[in-house]
């Protein structure tokens, strides 16, 4: 049941899909009071109460003991004192496992600007939602964690779904300068017979920054470079940033100034920023015309054979504006010839490191809502969610019936429906490891499927110990995209000594492509979780609240990932009857029995474990010797891999993976196997 509470006169985001009727009062289960600032929900926890949700963000699965702060936010030091990440995810659950006095419940706050949610961070018990004064709050409620998740996911609909070889392996780099880069990593990666779907083309494809343009010399005749790739089974993706290079004769710019489609100040003149491109205009992507206008670029790329895109920057990210960077020089140059104090040295220090993503910046531009104008501020989280959508509702006008990757950096509740995110400038630290572990199931939840993190670590030099096991949990995560900034370590697969355990990575992620593709698209198209908390599955194990590293993938497997360096395994905790399947390769396949409880897991770098839930299955592909993309993946060649003593039954969805015509459950297909037919350890085996 989903009761739906309006406050002042809210801006219509575009989050949810389905129409709820409107309550009158406010929800019996949160308390509201006014502040000077807006308003103030608030709600008792218990102490056994668990908060899941709110996205991307830091900290754990379960986020009581700290403050949350929902405001896009381009911050690449992704550490547990910080309260904002890229993304604006207003939804939580609050699952009560005692006490009949309230039920569970969940709340989405939407609220585009800053809302912040304190889940027992100032006050242990006590959960505080801030927001501003004009929202709509939903309040679901329902019978199970999973009732929960799915009525929240009916309400802001249907999950983006990726072509199916955006779930292959993929390889990015700031710095990959010119075709030949590419065509090194491509080489590289078929000598070494790690399978490679993608090569990501970041900013220094473009003709100094600018959006839509290729330069000419270093990518010279793109379309060929295009379709040689294609050739190759590779796709290249480029990113797309937010502003537009401010530049005379450049196209893009001259039109959007023309037609009125960049953000504009208050006196009417359109908005400078700074990034990368150097000085830039944001177009308006929350305006009809000027989203379609913006869309409608990508149809220049995609007629060049580009098939998949990253948008970033879009928080949107401002190195400094025009205005305070005036300001700024001017105070400065006005103290330069005094004896500066420490006081004063300090100051000036922090006004120039402040420039950066500055909030008077953000309270300075504003929007054209299709005649009504609103300030950015009040708006800021929906900037990445609707220049996703710009280009989501292009590719339906450019090809209908095609899939094309997409995701972002920023993103608000609603953007899944348009693509996923990847979670941003993460580093190569073992405690990013974990983060991404703990942000797949609270993304999840928020809808957001398509998702995954820089594998290795965006920033810092990556180690080989981190990569492989950073590689051994991506297996899982849809996208699996090895990625890292300029000037840190060269961290492809190939670069490591360690390259054959690379290549079983890679390959055993291929083998279980199958498994993964039908769980993906069975969460995706019926509004359910591909990844989740354990509690999900086991709510009466009291045990499984307490467990921050280990999560369900799909239907039939739980997994526990190693994240420790120098740990050869973990502790798992297992809420029933297990089998353990431990991968050396895709070819090198063990098997034993657990009982439920705790156990201590030996994980060798290069080895893949999980653990198969009692009487499930699953499809594992036999792999040729040289697989190169998920174009050699046969449907046609599996195993089974089970856990029964009597039979088992799995739902295999497959389809062609690259058009909109998704097969319909009536055809999805049901398999019944009995123990005898399937690999594994039967459930009367004996038990360790
Ligand atoms: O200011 O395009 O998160 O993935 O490599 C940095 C360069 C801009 C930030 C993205 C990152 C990308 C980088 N970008």
């Amino acid at each position: 049941m989903i009761q739906k509470y309006v406050y002042g006169n809210p801006i219509e985001t575009g989050a949810v899909v389905q129409e709820v009727s409107k309550s009158e009062g406010s929800s019996v289960l949160l308390h509201l009071s006014e502040t000077d600032e807006g308003l103030e929900f608030s709600c008792r926890m218990n102490e056994n109460d668990v908060v899941y949700g709110l996205g991307e963000q830091v900290r754990g699965i379960n986020k009581r003991g700290f403050s949350y702060i929902s405001y896009a936010a381009d911050d690449p030091v992704h550490t547990e004192n910080k309260h904002s990440l890229y993304g604006g995810h207003n939804f939580l659950i609050l699952y009560r496992q005692d006490g009949a006095e309230q039920t569970s419940f969940g709340v989405f706050v939407d609220d585009p600007g800053k809302v912040v949610f304190d889940v027992g961070e100032t006050k242990r018990d006590l959960l505080k939602i801030r927001t501003g004064k004009d929202c709509v709050v939903y309040v679901i409620e329902g019978d199970s964690l999973k009732d929960l998740a799915k009525q929240f996911r009916a309400l802001t609909g249907q999950s983006y779904i990726a072509p199916k070889w955006a779930f292959g392996y993929q390889q990015s780099r700031w710095g990959y300068l010119n075709k030949s880069d590419v065509k090194t990593v491509v080489e590289n990666h078929r000598r070494e017979g790690i399978p490679l779907e993608a090569v990501y083309l970041d900013i220094d494809y473009m003709e100094n920054y600018k959006d839509f343009t290729v330069d000419p010399e270093r990518f010279s005749d793109f379309p060929e470079f295009v379709g040689e790739m294609k050739e190759q089974g590779i796709h290249l993706v480029p990113i797309i940033d937010a502003g537009v290079k401010i530049e005379r004769g450049y196209r893009v710019y001259e039109e959007g100034v023309r037609e009125h489609y960049f953000c504009r100040e208050e006196n009417g003149e359109n908005f400078v920023g700074a990034v990368w491109p150097g000085k830039v205009h944001f177009p308006d992507v929350l305006n009809t015309k000027a989203r379609a206008w913006f869309g409608g670029k990508y149809r220049w790329l995609i007629e060049q054979g580009i098939d998949g895109f990253w948008n970033d920057m879009n928080e949107p990210a401002i190195f400094y504006s025009e205005k305070n960077l005036k300001k700024v020089l001017h105070e400065i140059s006005s103290i330069q010839d005094d004896n500066l104090d420490l006081n004063e040295f300090f100051h000036m220090q922090e006004i120039v490191e402040g420039l950066c993503n500055h909030p008077q910046d953000y309270q300075s531009f504003y929007h054209d809502m299709d005649g009504v104008t609103v300030c950015h501020d009040k708006v800021h989280n929906l900037y990445g969610f609707y220049m996703t959508r710009a280009a989501a509702e292009a590719f339906e006008e450019i090809v209908p019936d095609q899939r094309i990757l997409l995701f972002s950096r920023s993103s608000y509740i609603g953007m899944h429906r348009y693509g996923g995110i990847w979670t941003g400038d993460n580093e190569s630290w073992w405690s990013h490891l974990l983060l991404s572990i703990h942000q797949m199931p609270s993304l999840n939840l928020c809808g957001i499927l398509y998702t995954g993190s820089d594998l290795g670590g965006f920033g810092s030099d990556v180690t080989e110990d981190l990569l492989l096991r950073w590689m051994a949990f991506a297996v899982f995560t849809p996208l699996m995209r090895n990625h890292a900034a300029a000037g840190t370590r060269m961290q492809e697969a190939y670069q490591f000594d360690a390259v054959e355990s690379f290549r079983n990575l890679v390959r055993i992620r291929y083998a279980l492509l199958p498994y993964l593709y039908s769980e993906y698209m069975k969460a995706a198209l019926s509004d359910e979780m591909y990844i989740r908390p354990v509690s999900f599955d086991y709510p009466k194990d009291r045990h499984t609240f307490l467990v921050e590293d280990q999560l369900m993938v799909g239907e039939s497997i739980m997994i526990a990932p190693v994240y420790t360096q120098n740990a050869g395994g973990r502790y798992v905790y297992l809420p029933e009857e297990m089998m353990l399947v431990r991968l050396r390769s895709d070819r090198k396949r063990t098997y034993q029995v657990l009982a439920g409880g705790h156990h201590y897991i030996d994980v060798a770098l290069d080895e893949v474990v999980f653990f198969v839930k009692k009487n499930r299955m699953l499809p594992f592909a036999v792999l040729g010797d040289d697989v190169k993309t998920t174009q050699d993946v046969s449907p046609d060649r599996l195993v089974w891999i089970g856990f029964t003593d009597d039979w088992a039954e799995y739902t295999l969805y497959d389809d062609d993976g690259i058009s909109r015509r998704y097969t319909p459950k009536e055809e999805w297909k049901m398999i019944r196997l009995s123990k005898g037919e399937m690999e594994g350890v039967s459930a009367d085996a004996s038990i360790v």
